[in-house]
């Protein structure tokens, strides 16, 4: 199994989009092994977007996801990495499609509401970032077996 990190963004808490999303990847049958909210820090943000340093988004990224709180989640599925960047659509809500979670709820590519991990080395780093491994739950997940062939 594949694991990910997804991370419902400052806009997507204000604007009480938490359900929506959980439900969405629960729906699809991927599993949660951890799930909190925080406030992102300075130094987690720098860690999490250290590619886009020096990029002219960049300051504004940092502030927007350390302005307020953020719930983080580790995801568990066969191609989770693939599934929740599916679910999740296009960077630019202009170029997501209806039916995923940016296309459905976002305008702004700055206030776009979700966060996907983009490969499972990404994925591994960004979960050590934002979680400690007692916080990660593995646990028997009954639905698997009617889930996977
Ligand atoms: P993704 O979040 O789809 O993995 P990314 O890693 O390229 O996209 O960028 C990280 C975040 O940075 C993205 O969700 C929104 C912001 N961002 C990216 N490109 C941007 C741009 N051209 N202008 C403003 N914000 C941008
Ligand atoms: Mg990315």
């Amino acid at each position: 199994m594949e694991q990910t990190f997804v991370m419902i963004k400052p806009d997507g808490v204000q604007r009480g989009l938490v359900g929506q999303v959980l439900l969405r990847l629960e729906k699809k049958g991927l599993k949660i092994n951890g799930l909190k909210l925080i406030k992102v820090t300075e130094e987690m943000a720098g860690s999490h977007y250290q590619e886009h340093q020096g990029r002219g988004f960049y300051a504004g990224l940092i502030s927007y996801i350390t302005s307020a709180p953020v719930v983080v989640m580790v995801v568990e599925g066969k191609n989770a990495v693939q599934e929740v960047r599916k679910i999740n659509g296009a960077t630019n809500p202009l170029d997501a499609l209806p039916g995923t979670i940016r296309g459905d709820f976002a305008q702004d590519i700055g206030r776009n509401v979700v966060h996907g991990s983009d490969s499972v080395e990404s994925a591994q780093r960004e979960i050590d970032i934002y979680f400690e491994p007692r916080e990660i739950q593995d646990y028997n997940f009954l639905p698997e077996q009617w889930l996977y062939e």
